[in-house]
């Protein structure tokens, strides 16, 4: 455990880790509140090798385990939950597919904040917050003052994405955030104390 374990939403980059077993065993030892799987180009004999066996470790470890983009994925390993973006399937149809388990979604600016929470939405997903050289053609940074009122007007956790390192994380979480979502900076987080 150290200082963020509560609430580091770790996500593991299958693109830009050199090691994504390694990175997702050192996040559960450390400590994390939940570890979603990103693979935008694996393909999906990898996809599912992967997903089965970081879903493993993380049932070992009592964390959840979100799927990103792939509601069947979810599904086929009982994932703990699915992470969905503005392009993809609208959450009443993933809902079909992976029944009951969470879903996030991606937003990035208020008006689609309130359309995930009024869809039912588990928790948003809400950024980029700073500038992020991680995401193909980011959207606008959103910066904290968007963050506190997204916060402020929906009902859901919010997780907070986009630049976030261990120096402005406690200023993200001071603006409501429920969580930090983190790629490039996770090693950074999972210092021991
Ligand atoms: N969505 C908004 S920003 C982002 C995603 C997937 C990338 C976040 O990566 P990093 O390296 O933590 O800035
Ligand atoms: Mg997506």
């Amino acid at each position: 455990m150290n200082r963020w374990s509560d609430r580091l939403y770790a996500i593991v980059d299958a693109e830009t880790s050199s090691d994504p077993e390694e990175l997702a065993r050192r996040a559960l030892s450390v400590g994390c509140a939940a570890l979603q799987l990103r693979a935008k180009t694996l393909d999906d004999q990898h996809l599912l090798a992967l997903a089965e066996q970081l879903n493993a470790a993380c049932k070992q470890a009592r964390v959840p385990f979100v799927v990103n983009d792939r509601p069947d994925i979810a599904t086929l390993i009982g994932a703990d939950g699915l992470h969905l973006g503005q392009d993809d399937m609208r959450i009443a149809e993933a809902r079909e597919i992976v029944g009951e388990i969470d879903i996030g979604v991606s937003t990035h600016n208020l008006r689609q904040a309130l359309e995930a929470d009024r869809d039912g939405a588990d928790r948003i997903a809400f950024g980029p917050v700073f500038e992020t050289t991680t995401k193909e053609n980011p959207d606008p940074v959103v910066g904290l003052k968007n963050l506190e009122e997204v916060c402020r007007s929906v009902s859901c956790p919010v997780v907070a994405i986009g630049g976030i390192t261990p120096e402005n994380g406690a200023r993200v979480l001071d603006h409501g955030a429920t969580q930090l979502a983190v790629i490039s900076a996770l090693p950074r987080f999972l210092v021991e104390r």
